[in-house]
């Protein structure tokens, strides 16, 4: 697909943030649609046959980044779907969890297309684990327990941050502080980007 007819917006945020929960808020309001890589992946780890299935798997339980190769070509694959069933070929593209690493930010631009903005959740750790641990009561992700979350908030912090701070420097992110209830977020997110969008 040509990269002028698509506008793509990161979402990024430390594990728990509440980037899904957020990201489905604006999908109802904006003409978006939500793509995590996070879900991706997970999907492709369940797929028979799937060549990436194990590697997949022991990399979220480590809380660990999956090579950036399978993870840009599931990206890809689903804007092409997506885009395949428009009469113009245009869509607008909510990629949430991704980049996580800076080179999957200058590879994901340069073979795919810029992002026109970065959303960035801002949430301590301690409020994040809270949701974390409460949410692995239910939800079955092998990354949601106190040993894989700890690998999961170190890589954040090491790995993912500054690709956030990297997008800072060019004036591309959009910060909202998600220490607050779900409709206090998303109201903020509003707010903060009229006129961007
Ligand atoms: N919740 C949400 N908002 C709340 C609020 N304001 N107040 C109170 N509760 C709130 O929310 C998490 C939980 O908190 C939910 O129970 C929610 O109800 C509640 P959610 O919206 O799911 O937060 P999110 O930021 O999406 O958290 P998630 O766990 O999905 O974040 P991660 O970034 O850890 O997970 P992701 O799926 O993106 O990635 C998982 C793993 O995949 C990574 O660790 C990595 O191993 C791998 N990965 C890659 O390798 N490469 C990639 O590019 C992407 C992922
Ligand atoms: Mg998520």
């Amino acid at each position: 697909f040509s990269s002028d007819k698509v506008t793509v917006v990161f979402v990024l945020g430390g594990p728990g943030a509440g980037k899904g929960t957020q990201c489905a808020n604006l999908v109802r309001d904006y003409n978006f649609t939500h793509l995590s890589a996070g879900d991706l992946l997970r999907a492709e780890q369940d797929r028979p046959g799937s060549e990436f299935g194990q590697l997949i798997k022991d990399y979220i339980k480590d809380g660990a980044i999956v090579p950036m190769e399978v993870t840009v070509q599931l990206l890809e694959n689903a804007m092409t779907e997506t885009l395949s069933k428009t009469k113009d070929g245009k869509g607008r593209f909510l990629i949430d969890g991704f980049p996580r690493k800076l080179d999957q930010a200058v590879k994901f631009e340069e073979s795919v297309c810029k992002a026109k903005f970065v959303l960035f959740y801002d949430c301590p750790e301690e409020v994040m684990e809270k949701r974390l641990l409460k949410r692995g009561e239910t939800s079955g992700r092998t990354d949601d327990n106190a040993e894989s979350i700890k690998k999961r908030f170190k890589t954040f912090v090491e790995t993912s941050m500054p690709v956030v701070d990297t997008y800072d420097k060019e004036g591309k992110v959009v910060k909202v502080v998600a220490n607050k209830s779900p409709e206090e977020v998303y109201a903020e997110t509003k707010k903060k980007i009229e006129g961007r969008i």
